[in-house]
């Protein structure tokens, strides 16, 4: 599945986490409203700077109408870029550039569906013709998005929560339609770590790891394809991954790292639609299946290093998006005061100055007085 991903990464979290799989060997597409940004990539070999402004400046409004004024050349890039079938569009939920991700992602869905419908228009002219075509690829495009932590500022928990709605927008839409594009979403969570560097690390790192399970672990009791992998991963609606080291394997231990993972939004449905798993054990699925619900399918395979899972196909985490929301409001809370209350005395330096003119006179004459009394007394 690794040969068929590819990765654009929007704003500087995107650019993070994009230059971590430059380093694993991916193809990565940078794109940013502020040079500055893509200077500190140092490994980026596609690079898009977005005409029009220098940044965003936290401001997701801003993003979104320097996307719509620049749409056909910001999407010319990124579909002329994206030459892998999966493509993960990267970037934090809640920074200003990284505002615009859900409507590129929408853009790029869009353009995917005009060029499989015409695909698929030449493959039936060419079957009814007696030909025998190949048929179409089908490509996805998911996203790959960071959450702030409920200490960030009202400002970036709001940006958040109206980038989760879009994309919550977005499922519900995709979910709903027959043929859709739509890959899953990761969601990574700032709340989870205060080093986000480590949390860039720990993701990439385990990301890559889930996806060479096909190639690497390999077993006569079962073996895990391309095509199972990529189901289970790409299926709409969340995805989580979790590794557990060879000597810390147990049923238990599997449910508290997926319901607490280290890496990811915390969910609080935990079933899905799909599973994977390659343990160094026997895995007890009826077990797991009384803990976390039962799945629409597990694929299963076996290895002697450590165990990894995938969880799919999993609802949006409800309280988490909750807590955003009241972080998102607290600052509206505090009213703005009327500025003239402040200032309801007249204060004139002005009047005091004349004043003071004024009498200057009329204390003279009253110390001339008091002096003439004085010498006739
Ligand atoms: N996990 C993680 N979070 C990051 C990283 N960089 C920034 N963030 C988070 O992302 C948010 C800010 O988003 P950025 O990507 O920096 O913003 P941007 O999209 O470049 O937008 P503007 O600079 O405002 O135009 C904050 O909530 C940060 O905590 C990173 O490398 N890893
Ligand atoms: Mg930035």
């Amino acid at each position: 599945m690794k040969k068929d991903v590819c990765f654009v990464c929007v704003g500087q979290c995107g650019g993070n986490l994009g230059s971590l799989f430059v380093q694993k060997g991916y193809d990565v597409l940078f794109v940013n409203t502020a040079q500055s940004d893509l200077a500190l990539i140092k490994n980026a070999k596609h690079v898009y700077k977005i005409p029009g402004v220098s940044g965003c400046n936290q401001n997701s409004e801003k993003a979104q109408s320097v996307f719509a004024q620049y749409y056909d050349e910001i999407m010319s890039k990124v579909n002329s870029f994206v030459s892998k079938r999966i493509v993960y569009f990267i970037s934090s939920s809640s920074g200003g550039t990284s505002g615009m991700t859900p409507l590129m992602v929408e853009a790029f869905l869009n353009y995917l569906k005009e060029k499989e419908d015409k695909e698929w228009e030449i493959y039936d002219r060419e079957c009814e013709e007696g030909k025998n075509p190949k048929s179409p690829v089908k490509r996805k495009a998911g996203f790959i998005t960071v959450l702030p932590s409920i200490s960030e500022t009202v400002v970036l928990n709001a940006n958040s929560y109206n980038f989760m709605k879009q994309v919550g927008e977005l499922i519900d839409r995709e979910r709903a339609s027959e043929i859709s594009n739509l890959a899953n979403l990761f969601l990574i969570d700032n709340e989870n770590c205060s080093d986000i560097l480590k949390l860039n690390n720990d993701f990439v790192n385990l990301f890559d790891e889930v996806l060479r399970i096909p190639e690497k672990h390999k077993s006569v009791k079962g073996n895990v394809d391309p095509a199972d992998l990529e189901e289970a991963i790409t299926a709409i609606g969340l995805t989580v991954f979790s590794k557990l080291p060879k000597d810390d394997f147990s049923i238990s231990a599997l449910v508290r790292s997926v319901r607490t993972s280290p890496i990811f939004a915390q969910t609080e449905e935990t079933v899905g639609q799909y599973w994977v798993s390659s343990t160094t054990e026997e895995l007890d699925s009826i077990a797991l299946e009384r803990e976390l619900g039962t799945p629409l399918t597990h694929y299963k395979t076996y290895n002697d290093s450590t165990n990894l899972f995938v969880f799919s196909g999993l609802n949006l985490p409800a309280e988490r998006v909750g807590l955003i929301a009241d972080r998102a409001e607290e600052s509206t809370s505090v009213p703005f005061n009327q500025n003239a209350q402040l200032f309801q005395r007249e204060v004139s330096v002005k009047s005091r100055v004349s004043e003071a003119v004024e009498q200057k006179p009329h204390d003279s004459i009253q110390s001339k007085l008091s002096a003439f009394k004085r010498r006739r007394s």
